[in-house]
């Protein structure tokens, strides 16, 4: 019967991959460099074909205008390394003409070109096949008294409306929020319920992105996916951990039950209204010191277990000690299948789709680490910055 479960669970899961995962990244202190790393967006495809043959379920590659385009014919690209082009994300946060904002720049003709890279990111997802425009905005302000942060929403109101527009009928936009940084007094889309209005008033086609690496440190984020569930708003995650901010670390690395606690949510939701949420599961994290493509795989494999082990929760049993206030039993309910060892069902799940049972020792035997590295370390080595 659990077998049945995870193997259910596992035929519906796919997590999206980002292209910048694959690339030479790091901290205002500095970047480690990899000889690995990819340096176009044809070796991150590549090594994105890499995590999905041997896990089977990222298919799909998330990618960023300004860091992966022009890019002569992206799809036969893509599709030569068995994936698709995923959710496309414009950049907002890079220009210098950005340095007060974007869409909630005071300046309307800076408005205007961010309009601009909006509606030619809706067309780069039209002619990838992308369905949805994944939106983060660094936007906001670094002191007290230095922005009207009303008219900056009117701003964000009006141009998002407007590139909703834009969207062809089968497109999406997800709102991203984020508290601070790089803005460190106001961020104008800091929390769930500013990202939330923004969407509902851009349009139908507009939901809420949550990345769980943007949330103050005690917020309780599976209530806000709870929320957005009954709105029916949650339009895709952005997986990682962290121990402070948004640190990007390795989904589940640091806190694996906060993971579960989300998919439980979304799983009870589907149990309850007796159909599957409409929601893109996608990583974002920055693999500043682990092999980038292992620690991909790593994080893959999290992300099925943690799926996995959420849709074995006994939810008609929960509801039961739910409705009769039975504390114990429901919260030991939750935990009897966050506790189950799910591994030897999804060795099994992979058995059957003719992959190896660890990714990660498969990878790591197919000695193509090393000859990426040999391909490309000359090309990292020359790349090294300094950051100031
Ligand atoms: C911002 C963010 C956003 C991406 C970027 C790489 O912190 O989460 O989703 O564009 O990371
Ligand atoms: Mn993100």
């Amino acid at each position: 019967m659990e077998s049945d479960v995870v193997f259910q669970a596992l035929e519906r899961f796919a997590i999206e991959l980002p292209s910048w995962g694959f690339a030479n990244t790091g901290t205002r202190f500095g970047k480690f460099v990899q000889d690995a790393a990819a340096t176009s967006t044809e070796e991150k495809l590549a090594d994105a074909g890499q995590v999905h043959a041997f896990t089977g379920c990222c298919p799909t590659v998330a990618l960023h205008v300004k860091w992966d385009f022009p890019c002569a014919n992206i799809r036969a690209l893509a599709a030569k390394y068995g994936v698709a082009a995923g959710s496309i994300n414009p950049n907002l946060f890079e220009d210098q003409i950005y340095k007060h904002g974007s869409l909630g720049n005071p300046d309307a003709s800076i408005r205007a070109e961010a309009l601009k890279h909006l509606i030619d990111s809706v067309e780069i997802a039209q002619s990838t096949g992308s369905r949805d425009l994944s939106l983060w905005f660094a936007d906001g302000s670094n002191f007290p008294g230095t922005a009207n942060i009303r008219a900056r929403r009117g701003w964000f109101e009006e141009g998002l409306k407007a590139m909703h527009a834009r969207l062809a009928p089968d497109q999406r936009m997800l709102v991203e929020y984020k508290p601070f940084e790089p803005a460190f007094y106001h961020t104008d889309i800091a929390d769930w319920g500013m990202s939330l209005l923004l969407a509902k008033a851009a349009g139908p086609q507009a939901r809420v992105l949550v990345d769980t690496g943007h949330h103050y440190q005690a917020q309780n984020i599976e209530q806000i996916v709870a929320w957005l569930l009954a709105e029916n708003m949650l339009g895709g995650f952005h997986f990682n951990d962290r121990r402070y901010a948004d640190d990007d670390l390795t989904l589940g690395s640091i806190d694996p039950y906060q993971v579960f606690r989300i998919f439980h949510e979304i799983h009870l939701f589907e149990w309850e209204t007796g159909a599957p949420a409409d929601i893109a599961y996608m990583i974002d994290q920055s693999h500043n010191l682990k092999p980038k493509i292992e620690e991909m795989i790593q994080t893959a494999m999290a992300a099925q277990e943690l799926f996995a082990k959420a849709a074995l929760v006994d939810l008609k049993k929960l509801a039961a000690h739910q409705s009769r206030a039975e504390l114990i039993d429901a919260e030991e309910c939750l935990k009897a299948a966050f506790s189950i060892d799910v591994r030897p069902a999804i060795r099994a799940w992979r058995r059957s789709k003719g992959l190896a049972e660890s990714p990660l020792e498969a990878f790591r035997a197919s000695g193509y680490q090393e000859r990426a590295a040999r391909e490309r370390g000359e090309r990292n080595r020359r790349s090294v910055a300094s950051y100031a």
